[in-house]
């Protein structure tokens, strides 16, 4: 299959949006997984965000051909995403889909991907089928009942460059699998029937809705929502970032504490924001569960 000659899906129902259709998105975030808010970001935000995934992520220039790079703090070196605290229709996006109107910062992310790079197999970010406890600071904050995508791909989305896919109502906790397909260890990832359990790289999965998306759009994908992304066949770097909130009750402790890095990022944020980050975590790389 040719990742360039695909074209959008047509479904029965409707998955774009305009930044204003909160209760529509909301409502298809819940009922297939996912969604699309189409010019969330003007294009003065986009390039702020572009140029600041640069600086954190690769100051020096240096990414290789093929070469992936991610953070797990983006929100805290970015000021460009603390707009977004003060963006209305995200703010009532994200009220909406938690139900809630007292939201916490959760986590936040960052990729940078470079022409020539592999695909991202099939995968849930949900960690919550696993009964082990949590062993990486990933595991613990991907057991929750928020969104799992937030993203805004700062290139657009295209199955030619790296372009997400995602499976349709693939969010549901008891969903069976695409057809002719069996789970790999902990629904982590499936594989065809009759092949070996590993986790699957092909494209070719019923169900699957490659996104078609420009830069300043929104991908909203639902907390255990499957998705994978094709190789980057293009030319340029793919950026990407984003952040998710979590309800701010129940308490939400993590095992490690609060980094430098995060500190200064809540001192930082005018104190008219300070709700958000009272229950803050951030995320220590370096934690991991003792043996
Ligand atoms: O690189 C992408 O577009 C997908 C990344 C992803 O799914 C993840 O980081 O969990
Ligand atoms: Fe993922």
């Amino acid at each position: 299959m040719d990742p360039a000659a695909l074209q959008p899906v047509q479904l029965p129902y409707r998955y774009e949006f305009a930044p204003s259709e909160t209760a529509a998105i909301a409502a298809c975030n819940r009922d297939h997984g996912f969604a699309v808010v189409r010019g969330v970001l003007d294009r003065t935000q986009v390039e702020q965000l572009k140029e600041t995934t640069w600086r954190v992520l690769d100051p020096e220039r240096t990414l290789k051909p093929g070469e992936t790079r991610g953070q797990g703090d983006f929100i805290e070196h970015a000021p460009p995403l603390w707009d977004l605290l003060e963006h209305e229709d995200f703010l009532r996006l994200n009220r909406a889909i938690l139900g809630t109107s007292d939201l916490t910062v959760h986590r936040s992310a960052a990729i940078l991907k470079n022409a020539g790079a592999g695909p991202v197999t099939w995968h849930t970010d949900w960690n919550g089928y696993s009964p082990l406890p949590a062993r990486t600071p990933n595991e613990v904050l991907n057991r929750g009942e928020w969104p799992n995508g937030m993203w805004f791909y700062l290139n657009g989305t295209h199955p030619s460059r790296a372009g997400l896919a995602v499976i349709a109502d693939s969010h549901t906790i008891d969903w069976a699998g695409p057809e002719g397909f069996a789970f790999t260890e902990y629904r982590r990832s499936f594989h065809p029937r009759g092949e070996e359990p590993k986790v699957h790289d092909r494209f070719e999965v019923p169900g699957m809705v490659p996104l078609f998306t420009e830069p300043g759009d929104l991908i909203v994908f639902n907390t255990r929502t499957y998705h994978a992304a094709f190789p980057h066949g293009g030319s340029e770097a793919r950026l990407s970032c984003g952040f998710v909130f979590r309800p701010s009750a129940p308490p939400f402790p993590a095992p490690w504490a609060l980094t430098e890095s995060a500190r200064r990022f809540c001192a930082a944020l005018p104190s008219r924001l300070h709700p958000f980050v009272r229950e803050y975590t951030g995320l220590d790389p370096a934690w991991k569960l003792a043996e």
